[in-house]
């Protein structure tokens, strides 16, 4: 192969950075071969200000208020791909029903082939980063080298990682780290969405590789996030048998009468309110009393301590939230995170070029009177709308911003602690316009991996005549599943099994609507601390509920509603169960068990045993 000029600058490049691991530069040197790079940086996040400096000088990135940042994504590029997004191996059992297998060798070849040459012109940028507090026990997981060619890409690893070169140096097996490569491709010539798409996301999950071709957003271009942190992390704790990774968030509630604090981690699929719950502030009534701490809005590492209890933290340096309906009155905590002054860095919302102001549906009740400067979040000018045109949204509904964990306000005081928290509870919640109740607790455990194995969120299957059911989204690790279902069951019982102080489980519903007129019968938001209050009282023996086939539900007196204005009789419908639906549901959820080979056996008797409850049911 002919080497490029810089191939033999390789070295004196990273002698420079002080990137002394022999296994990592013979990684970069390996890849810059392959993409032909015009030139090779290292970046650390000390770096940040002189990047976005060149970023800004370059058009990349736009000026959008003091400190703050804008970015446009390719406007076919501005969401995750699950079609394209391949988890490969080199072992054929490691297929799953989710995870689109195929053979680790097959993909390496493609991949290598569409990569080849394709940084020509660019700088490759090499991101040294750490998914975990510096001394977790899961810190061996946590350390890997992103390559990039995209600097935009760098700047949001920088507020979404921990990016230094020291994470990398001395490690105690130097070739455990993982592998990170991002080509962003020629976004214009790949044939985005029809059949010549030449996208592909793929972690090669046993050589724990990511090869991400053909993006700039989110979790296809962020590599220690989705890629790492969910794929390949979920497929290490199942390999090595000691922890699960999950796409979950993480809370600390605190009751300053009683000094007692609580953590909560709970999957919600996609769009579900995981960020908006993390940032909760309590209710008014109740803001004296309790507190809520900010540990994680998307993913959870979590692993069997010494005591014998379940111990969780969140990898991640930084949030990646949605925009939409970010506002004073649904998270006044994500205003605060991207405020002037926070590096905060805006994708794909609406932007006035004269005032630098961004703008995103659900910010305010109605958009900027004045058209003035306003683009939408592909860059056409707002005035210039046909009428035809007039109602379409002016930022993507997937718009999005980026800031470090220290910006959110109740970000707790020990985030960073290398030994985790201890989780008191683990929470499912999907939206479901119907069925589930607020709360319903469940404490016993093949019962709980069972509730979570049969999460969903209301798709549009109502349209295929299949009215009421769900798009079941296990753990919400649908899109992020590396390894079968059958294990993945499996590995849940084994860690949570070996827990001897067990978290109690439940599931959780923010969107029941009413029957008639679709109107949500729970406020939502700050009033859902609520729900988790009771929980944690049960948990603790403060209060019993009342059992049902599904779990155990609060009374209306046990629930906390100080200062809360709900109608009488939606308060009953949010804490009663609906039999009939919840009958048709079993028949729903045993199809969808039934595709997944190896399911354990308790997860069957599980799924039994609450549809033999029902049928006793009057
Ligand atoms: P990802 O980052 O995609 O994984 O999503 P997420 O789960 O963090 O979702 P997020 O918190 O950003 O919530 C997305 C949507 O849910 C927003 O439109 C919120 O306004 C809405 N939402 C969140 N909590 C509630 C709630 O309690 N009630 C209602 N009605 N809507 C809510
Ligand atoms: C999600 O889609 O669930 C995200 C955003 O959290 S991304 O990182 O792009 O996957
Ligand atoms: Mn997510």
């Amino acid at each position: 192969m002919t080497k490029g000029p810089f191939v033999a600058e390789v070295d004196a490049i990273l002698d420079g950075a002080g990137l002394t691991n022999a296994k990592v530069r013979e990684y970069v040197r390996y890849w810059a071969e392959v993409t032909g790079p015009e030139s090779i940086e290292v970046v650390s996040v000390a770096d940040d200000a002189r990047l976005v400096q060149e970023a800004l000088d370059a058009g990349e990135i736009l000026p959008a208020g003091e400190g703050l940042y804008y970015s446009r994504s390719y406007y076919k590029d501005t969401a995750r791909s699950e079609e394209r997004t391949i988890v490969a191996t080199s072992n054929e059992s490691d297929k799953g029903v989710y995870n689109n297998w195929r053979p680790a060798a097959e993909m390496k070849e493609l991949l290598t082939g569409l990569m080849r040459g394709a940084s020509a012109g660019k700088t490759m940028y090499v991101i040294p980063y750490l998914m975990a507090a510096p001394g977790s026990p899961l810190e061996k997981y946590a350390v890997g080298v992103q390559l990039t060619d995209n600097r935009s890409v760098v700047l949001h690893m920088n507020r979404m990682a921990r990016v230094s070169p020291e994470h990398v140096n001395n490690l105690a097996d130097p070739d455990h780290f993982v592998r990170a490569v991002h080509v962003t491709g020629d976004l214009e010539n790949l044939g985005q969405g029809t059949p010549q798409d030449k996208r592909y996301f793929v972690t090669v999950a046993d050589e724990r590789t990511i090869l991400h071709f053909g993006s700039s957003y989110g979790g296809n271009a962020l590599l220690g996030k989705i890629a790492h942190g969910l794929r390949q992390a979920s497929y290490d704790g199942w390999s090595s048998g000691t922890f699960l990774g999950e796409q979950f968030m993480l809370l600390g509630i605190t009751d300053r009468q009683t000094g007692k604090k609580w953590h909560i981690a709970g999957g919600f699929p996609s769009a579900s309110g995981k960020t908006n719950l993390a940032m909760t502030l309590p209710p008014d009534a109740l803001g004296d009393r309790y507190h809520v701490d900010f540990y994680g809005d998307d993913i959870a590492w979590m692993w069997v301590g010494e005591d014998g209890r379940l111990y969780g933290m969140n990898p991640e340096f930084g949030v990646f939230g949605v925009a939409k309906d970010t506002n004073e009155k649904t998270n006044p905590g994500a205003l605060d995170a991207i405020k002037p002054g926070t590096r905060a860095i805006f994708t794909n919302v609406a932007y006035n070029e004269k005032t630098h102001e961004t703008w995103f549906e659900g910010r305010t009740p109605q958009p900027p009177a004045d058209l003035d400067g306003w683009l939408d979040w592909k860059g056409n000018r707002i005035a210039d709308r046909t009428p035809e045109q007039a109602g379409e949204p002016w930022a993507h509904p997937n718009s999005r911003f980026t800031t470090t964990l220290a910006n959110v306000p109740n970000i707790a005081t020990d985030f960073d602690k290398p030994a985790g928290v201890p989780i008191d509870g683990i929470i499912f919640g999907g939206r479901t316009r119907d069925r589930e109740p607020l709360i319903r607790a469940i404490t016993d455990v093949a019962e709980g991996v069972y509730d979570g194995l049969t999460l969903g969120a209301e798709a549009t299957f109502a349209a295929d005549g299949l009215d009421g059911q769900l798009r079941y989204d296990l753990m919400s690790m649908r899109p992020f599943m590396s390894y079968p279902e059958g294990p993945y069951a499996a590995h849940w019982l084994k860690i949570i099994g070996e827990c001897t102080d067990q978290p109690i489980f439940a599931h959780v519903n923010w969107f029941q609507r009413d029957a008639e007129d679709g109107h949500f019968l729970w406020p939502g938001y700050r009033e859902n601390l609520r729900a988790l209050l009771w929980l944690m009282q049960l948990r603790d023996g403060d209060v019993s509920g009342v059992a049902s086939p599904v779990g155990i539900l609060p009374t209306k007196d046990e629930l906390n509603l100080d200062g809360l204005d709900i109608v009488p009789a939606d308060l009953d419908t949010l804490l009663s169960i609906d039999v009939d639906r919840w009958k048709q549901e079993i028949g729903f959820r045993e199809a969808h068990l039934a595709q997944f080979p190896g399911l354990p056996e308790e997860i069957w008797t599980a799924h039994r045993r609450v549809a033999a409850a029902l049928e006793e049911e009057e």
